[in-house]
């Protein structure tokens, strides 16, 4: 087991001695959310976001009931789904969701073998394998249920090379937006019901091997603060990282329970992807209209006795609402988007690691003790 877990520094507990290896994953092969107008959701994730059109799959390709967008950024890639029809289960997943994660898919070597491995080991089938087939080669597609209707879909894609998949032709526009520097998915979180968490993390561990990152995050978990509790679950190589929330008694209304309302269920709560510089990138995404969470200047009164010496100038950080945290190998900083949608459900986090491996969880304090010092500041606490 340890040396299945060498490329992290992170601890881990040693809940699931059994954890071994039998689903290696080469990472996320691409994140499809299922929208209502896909194509004004790519016009959206292209302007801003800086995403390039990729693929397209619908009535032109000899698809009838549905059309599907990929957009990329980098090791990014998004598909963007609509259904053309009524009925059906991509309506009936609108109806209940709204615009939301579906698919998480990861890229495998063998995805006949990623299915057998999982389901025997418990996963319930979403699809079994089936392979596909044009003039660019093969994929073979497995997929397998985790929380709420997401669905991990496994992808092996290594006899395959053109735009995206079979069924797909490559999308060429005559508008490509500047890109936004966003690199890689570093996370992506799922919120689960009241006292469900752990059975999810039984799941990531006994289904498909993943063990339970344990960082200095933990500590801040259940305090007064804290309106929810969280565990980070990843696999061997630690390029895949799924941290789950449930909800939590706190100082407000958990964000985690106005999600499950409003998602009307477990679901995708948000998509952490990495930048290089974020202070270019969260400029840039501004400047194209994504809107960021609110972050009281007052946040930035303690943040050098909290998080020490940083790279950055503490004015140019408050200038955007950039939030940092320190754990013991570093630091990172992040931000958070508002819902991308209409209901408060989906998210993005633009994160940049300066060694941190850690998820900025020191952070719920922080934000909720300069909130508390606003308030005070006004008179209203
Ligand atoms: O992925 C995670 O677990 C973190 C959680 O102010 C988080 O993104 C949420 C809010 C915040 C700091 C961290
Ligand atoms: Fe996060």
């Amino acid at each position: 087991m340890d040396t299945l877990y060498d490329t992290t520094s992170l601890k881990l507990k040693k809940e699931f001695p059994d954890a071994e290896d039998f689903l290696p994953l080469n990472g996320t092969d691409h994140v499809e959310l299922y929208v209502g107008n896909a194509k004004q959701a790519a016009h959206f994730y292209k302007t801003a976001f800086g995403f390039q059109s990729v693929a397209y799959a619908g009535l032109e390709t000899g698809v009838k009931d549905r059309v599907s967008y990929v957009l990329q950024q980098n090791k990014i890639r998004l598909v963007l789904t609509t259904p053309l029809g009524e009925g059906g289960p991509i309506n009936d997943h609108l109806n209940r969701h709204g615009d939301g994660v579906k698919n998480v898919a990861l890229w495998v070597d063998d995805a006949t073998k990623s299915f057998e491995e999982t389901t025997k080991r418990g996963a319930e089938v979403a699809f079994e394998p089936y392979t596909i087939e044009d003039e660019n080669g093969k994929v073979t597609l497995s997929g397998i249920k985790t929380y709420g209707d997401t669905v991990h879909v496994f992808v092996d894609r290594s006899e395959y090379n053109g735009p995206f998949m079979p069924g797909y032709k490559s999308w060429e526009s005559h508008y490509n937006p500047k890109g936004a520097g966003l690199e890689y998915i570093d996370h992506m979180v799922g919120n689960v019901g009241w006292g469900e968490m752990n059975k999810w993390v039984d799941f990531y561990a006994r289904v498909m091997g993943f063990a339970q990152l344990v960082s200095f995050d933990d500590k801040d978990i259940s305090t007064e603060y804290t309106a929810l509790m969280s565990k980070v679950m990843t696999n061997g190589n630690g390029r895949i990282k799924f941290p789950i929330n449930e909800p939590a008694e706190g100082k407000k209304k958990s964000q985690i329970e106005e999600y499950i309302d409003f998602y009307n269920g477990a679901g995708v709560q948000h998509i952490a992807v990495a930048t290089n510089d974020i202070i270019t990138t969260v400029d840039h995404l501004k400047d194209q209209g994504v809107e960021f969470l609110y972050v009281p200047e007052t946040y930035y009164d303690d943040l050098l006795e909290r998080v020490g010496d940083i790279e950055e100038e503490v004015s140019e950080l408050r200038k955007r609402g950039i939030l940092v945290d320190r754990d013991d190998e570093g630091y990172l900083l992040q931000l958070f988007t508002k819902p991308v949608a209409d209901r408060p459900t989906l998210f993005f986090e633009i994160i940049q690691r300066k060694g941190a491996k850690s998820f900025g969880k020191g952070n719920f304090k922080a934000l909720f003790e300069s909130i508390e010092r606003e308030q005070a500041n006004r008179g209203t606490l």
